[in-house]
């Protein structure tokens, strides 16, 4: 059978605009699929939530790839290797009490089953923008990443969603843009970002998971997000914390949304 480009394309088209329009309007919305946001979103789909994540580079994974310094392994706790073990993923213990994993295995395990789950993953799209209706954020503004880099002047579409989770890591770009625009209504002792400390890997792990919450009505953090909001520390190539988050800002909406 002769192969027809255009069906190729029309397929790809069709395709496409099917999973974008079924994802207008969510119960969540998770921008960035680092571990945190991909861990976040495969709970969430396994309670039955419509999930979809938002993620402005061409890959998913963001920081997990690198592992340290680009050594493509990471290390996990005890408690993280738990979440490790739920997603089959192979660990080998290093010392009492920590595990490495191969960062590639972990990406593309972790993506893998968040997809089966019922995620829909959009790549190369970049959240610039959020819905705000009385002081809660109801929804996310998108755009292609290459419109961004581009400099071209585009307007963006939206997204609805009960709740959004902020998972960009070190940048908690949302949040930022929710500070920018409402000022300081922040969820925070201040109001405003408190800003991520200097590396301290036992400190940052342990806050990350209480750094977890809700940083302004229906907006989440999760991840290094979290700690960047409510000003605690780093913990560098330890992604225990990362994973334990996402587990958490499931549980969080899950009691918010509560679809049994
Ligand atoms: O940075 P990232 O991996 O976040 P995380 O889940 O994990 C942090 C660790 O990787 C590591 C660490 C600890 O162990 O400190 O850094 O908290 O993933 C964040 C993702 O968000 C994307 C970004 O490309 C990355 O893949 N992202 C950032 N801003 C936006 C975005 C945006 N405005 N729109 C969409 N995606």
């Amino acid at each position: 059978m002769p192969l027809d480009e255009i069906i190729i394309t029309q397929a790809i088209i069709e395709r496409f605009i099917e999973k974008l329009k079924g994802c207008l309007t969510l119960d969540v919305a998770i921008v960035g699929a680092g571990p945190s946001g991909l861990v976040a979103g495969y709970y969430l789909a396994k309670k039955g939530y419509k999930v979809a994540i938002f993620e402005k580079k061409l890959s998913i994974g963001g920081g997990m790839w690198g592992g340290g310094m680009m050594f493509n392994q990471i290390v996990v706790q005890t408690e993280g290797k738990r979440i490790l073990d739920e997603f089959k993923i192979k660990t080998m213990p290093f010392s009492k009490g920590y595990y490495t994993a191969d960062a590639i295995e972990a990406v593309t395990t972790i993506c893998s089953k968040a997809c089966r789950a019922g995620v829909n993953i959009f790549n190369a799209i970049c959240v610039e923008d959020v819905l705000i209706r009385e002081r809660h954020i109801v929804g996310l503004v998108i755009n292609w990443s290459t419109i961004e880099v581009a400099r071209l002047e585009v307007d963006p579409l939206t997204i609805r969603a009960q709740c959004v989770i902020d998972a960009t890591g070190h940048g908690t770009e949302v949040v930022k843009v929710v500070e920018k625009k409402m000022g300081e209504t922040l969820l925070t002792p201040t109001g405003k970002i408190m800003g991520e400390k200097p590396l301290w890997a036992e400190i940052g792990e342990t806050d990350t998971l209480k750094n977890t919450k809700e940083a302004y009505p229906g907006l989440f953090v999760a991840g290094m997000a979290a700690n960047a909001t409510f000003g605690s520390y780093r913990m560098g190539p330890i992604f225990g914390g990362m994973l334990l988050s996402g587990e958490r800002v499931a549980d969080l909406i899950h009691e918010r949304l509560k679809k049994d």
